[in-house]
């Protein structure tokens, strides 16, 4: 593995097609394509190498919780075909290397410079150009701006009071050191049982003499029943695989669901189909019948069905009563995938905290206080997430038409149109920004999809010497009520979920992804339509010639 580290590089200057930002899933698939199409291009990435989500994220039990086969690209068969996953879920490392063997193949590195964090970028009305700065003294004149920073790229640790005073080593599951932890011998304490908690925990109880989790919300899991991968299973996969691309191509993207009738079905058909779903393991519980994430009814059968499961498998009861949710529907908050969470708190070293009956009261130099009892440890672990899909954006300062900031525009919460572009931000694009399917779907088939549409709208753009093109406020305003008025629909606001934006203080309370249908055919019908919701304007575009690249 090549490594991508610039230090020590000369800035990057002069005018360019355009600046992509992060060096993800996305970054990589936008350079191969600006790169074919022979724009001149430069990506930044704040990580010393590729990989984004998957960088940052090496936490002990990292993986993903879509199967690999299907957390692969298809941009390219090729490239499918010479990847050979060994798991059903991949570990971190694992995808890692799939990142990497994405850049060498393609040889992207050259157009990225690495360890450089985007720190403004404002765009020039006389030119139609975006001003690009960097943390390394970079400037550049950019046609187009594109953000590839990922939903969940920006770690956050609570406003805890004294969060910072522990004497301690402390980590981030959202940016573990890359040379590893051991906590042999340690105790520790964890702070979070979301998704990262939860795949974390039971590692660290493997390892550490002592573990202590701080529950704040009792979390829904599912098992993953992660299995190597056979010849078989890669067999049956290729054989669907048409099925699968017409599947993810087809209209419908965006929130997918069986439209099984749980109404028409009995309390024991019910029962039976979640039994066979929980057997499969896996977020696609979560479609185990319709309705789930509509009707409260059958949402409380489905988390019953997974309270019960929890009730069976701990065996002290009230750490299992700690560990039942109860304050929101299944599903409305991201639904995590385990490997033997629940039986983690069976071990002789593991402590459940509920934190609903003993809230922290302060980290310390030495530990944590509770309201209840004092706790000391060796180590200190935040597994606390993220300011979602809009804290990376707007810790840049973004200036768009007429100096106006992207954080007053999303002063009431991110408005975006198609989570695309943004009104007053000509020429900037979002690759799965908020107001798109995102985080709700395979992110993987949604980094593609809006690739693709943003290459196609360049291109188109590049054809017709055009040099500006704008969202619509009035055309994003419908866009945002649309978002909005389908999320209600949903069970999705009942709960103090990242995608509301609940987990910042101050946030506004927005639900950011699109959890509608037939996303891809609204993006395509615009484009089809000559971008209808766009202005879209220009004189003479002159291409740029300079070499920018760093040497
Ligand atoms: O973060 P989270 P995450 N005191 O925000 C708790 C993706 N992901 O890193 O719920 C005490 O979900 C907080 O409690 P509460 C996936 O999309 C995917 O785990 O706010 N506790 C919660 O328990 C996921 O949803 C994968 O009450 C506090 C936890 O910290 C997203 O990333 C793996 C607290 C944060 O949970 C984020 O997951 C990992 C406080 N003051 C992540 N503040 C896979 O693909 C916060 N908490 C499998």
């Amino acid at each position: 593995m090549a490594d991508g580290s610039k230090m020590g590089r000369p800035p990057i200057g002069g005018e360019i097609d355009a600046v992509v930002v992060g060096a993800g899933f996305g970054g990589m698939y936008m350079l191969v394509k600006l790169r074919a199409l022979g724009f001149s291009v430069q990506g930044f990435e704040a990580g010393h190498d590729v990989g984004g989500t998957w960088y940052w994220n090496r936490y002990p039990g990292a993986r993903c919780d879509v199967p690999s086969l299907f957390y692969s690209y298809t941009w390219s068969e090729e490239l499918q075909k010479a990847w050979r996953w060994t798991e059903k879920y991949a570990a971190q490392p694992e995808i890692l290397r799939y990142a990497n063997h994405v850049a060498d193949r393609f040889d992207l590195r050259p157009l990225i410079a690495f360890e450089t964090r985007v720190v403004a970028a404002q765009f020039d009305e006389t030119a139609d150009r975006w001003r690009v700065t960097t943390d390394r003294g970079d400037e550049l004149l950019a046609r187009w701006l594109i953000m590839a920073t990922g939903c969940l790229s920006t770690p956050r640790k609570p406003p805890i009071s004294g969060v910072d005073s522990f004497q301690g080593p402390t980590y981030h599951t959202g940016a573990w050191p890359h040379e590893g932890v051991d906590f042999s011998g340690m105790r520790i304490g964890v702070i979070g049982t979301g998704s990262s908690g939860i795949q974390a925990i039971p590692q660290f109880a493997k390892q550490a003499e002592h573990v202590t989790v701080f529950q704040r919300t009792a979390n829904y899991s599912v098992p993953a029943n992660n299995t190597p991968l056979t010849e078989k299973d890669i067999e049956d996969f290729w054989k669907m695989y048409p099925a699968y691309i017409a599947m993810v191509k087809g209209p419908g993207m965006g929130f997918g669901g069986n439209p099984a009738n749980a109404l028409a079905a009995t309390p024991q058909e019910r029962r039976q189909r979640f039994e066979e779903y929980w057997g499969v393991g896996g977020a696609g519980f979560l479609a185990a019948w319709g309705g789930i994430i509509t009707d409260i009814d059958i949402n409380t059968e489905a988390a019953d069905f997974v309270r019960g499961k929890i009730g069976e498998t701990v065996m002290d009861q009230k750490t299992a009563e700690s560990l039942k949710p109860n304050d929101h529907p299944i599903g409305t908050k991201r639904i995590c995938v385990d490997i033997d969470y629940f039986q983690t708190y069976n071990r002789p070293n593991v402590r459940l905290v509920n934190l609903k009956e003993t809230p922290i009261a302060e980290v310390t130099p030495t530990g944590v206080r509770t309201t209840d009892e004092t706790f000391a440890f060796d180590a200190l672990v935040f597994a606390t997430g993220f300011d979602a899909m809009t804290g990376t954006l707007l810790a840049i300062d973004i200036q768009g038409a007429g100096g106006a900031k992207l954080k007053d525009a999303w002063a009431e919460g991110p408005k975006a149109y198609l989570g695309l572009a943004v009104a007053g931000f000509p020429n900037l694009f979002t690759i799965t920004g908020p107001g798109s399917p995102s985080v709700l779907s395979n992110m993987i088939n949604s980094i593609e999809q809006h690739v693709e549409w943003i290459v196609g709208c360049l291109d188109h753009m590049r054809g017709q010497r055009l040099t500006r093109i704008a969202a619509d406020p009035d055309a994003q305003e419908a866009w945002v009520a649309h978002v909005r008025r389908v999320a209600d629909k949903t069970l999705f606001p009942r709960a103090a979920s990242w995608y509301m934006g609940a987990n910042i203080p101050g946030k506004p309370r927005v639900f950011m992804p699109y959890i509608g249908s037939g996303y891809r055919q609204k993006c395509e019908t615009v484009a089809a339509a000559g971008y209808e919701g766009f202005a879209l304007t220009g004189a003479a575009l002159t291409r740029a010639t300079e070499d920018v690249h760093a040497p």
